[in-house]
């Protein structure tokens, strides 16, 4: 399998750094150095998250068409309306080359209704019998009304249209969950724009998408603590908060995850501890205390088993 990284015609584009602040060392023990590795192929400002465009063979089955025509991987997308800028709603959109010769394409991008898409077109060589995919990401005023919208992709007359629904903050399904989607902040955060403190409210609590939004990394570098804060839609009662820290199989939490933070609430205006957790090398750990009513959940970061950052894949909260 062979990709290629290919420039937009309209656009500058930043590759995603696929390990971001973590920095592997050769040896345990040894100082891991440098704080912000920059990806070797990035173009363009680093503080501009825009993600890579990819290209590779097709796959999946095609419209029978010998044309080049418009994908897109997901049948219906969701924009939370006054969502946080720094996570928008996301979907991999591209074109097929069902043709059999390598042709250069251009794939208009067209919405209706209060949307707004981080791109208008993309524009590419595309080689028969390929597909080339780029992260198309969407976002809706506070004031846009909630309803159904559509996103329509046109490769020369060839159309795609895929279903868009607008959203409310306050409407989201959240599965008990009462941090999901919430106002985020957190003491300081690194400056790629890869590791907006939402990504670590955004719903997604594995650690794949780490480095592309999916996740809170702070930018001070060995300094402590930090806070990370969530802020519900008013008063609950508490009695558990899980947090997820990076955890993979080249980045496991053992060696760079959080190990010690303290969950705080705030209650009647004052933040209280009501959790500890020290020593940490695991992937999730879920703190349950005495129920507590409150209207905003901190996390005081205290140490990661790497020594440098505090990285967040996800808070949850429930009552
Ligand atoms: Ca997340």
């Amino acid at each position: 399998m062979k990709s290629r990284r290919l420039t937009l015609a309209l656009a500058a584009v930043a590759a995603v750094a696929v390990a971001g602040p973590v920095v592997a060392t050769a040896q345990s023990g040894e100082d891991p150095g440098p704080a912000v590795r920059t990806p070797a192929q990035a173009v363009g400002p680093i503080d501009q998250p825009e993600p890579a465009v990819k290209i590779g063979p097709a796959h999946g089955r095609g419209n029978g068409k010998q044309k080049v025509v418009p994908v897109a991987d997901t049948e219906r997308i969701q924009v939370v309306a006054g969502g946080d800028p720094g996570c928008p709603a996301a979907v991999q959109v591209g074109m097929r080359n069902q043709t059999k010769k390598d042709v250069y394409s251009d794939m208009t991008v067209e919405f209706d209704g209060p949307l707004t898409p981080s791109r208008p077109m993309l524009s590419s060589y595309l080689p028969a019998g390929y597909e080339l995919g780029a992260k198309l990401l969407l976002t809706a005023p506070q004031q846009a009304t909630p309803g159904d919208y559509s996103l329509k992709l046109d490769v020369a007359g060839e159309d795609l249209t895929v279903p868009v629904s607008v959203v409310a903050l306050d409407d989201i399904e959240n599965g008990g969950n009462l941090a999901l989607r919430r106002p985020a902040t957190a003491s300081s955060t690194v400056l790629s724009g890869n590791y907006p403190a939402c990504g670590a409210v955004d719903g997604d609590s594995t650690s794949d998408g780490w480095a592309g939004g999916n996740g809170w990394n702070d930018g001070t570098s060995r300094v402590w603590p930090d806070t990370f804060d969530v802020t519900l839609d008013g008063p609950h009662q508490l009695s558990r908060v899980d947090l997820y820290t990076l955890d993979t199989e080249r980045y496991p939490a053992a060696k760079y995850g959080l190990r010690d933070w303290d969950v705080q609430v705030r209650a009647g205006g004052q933040w209280q501890t009501v959790a500890q957790v020290r020593g940490n090398v695991a992937g999730l750990v879920s703190s349950r205390f005495t129920p507590v009513t409150a209207d905003a959940i901190r996390i005081l970061t205290l140490g990661s088993n790497s020594g440098d950052y505090s990285r967040i894949i996800e808070v949850e909260a429930y009552e």
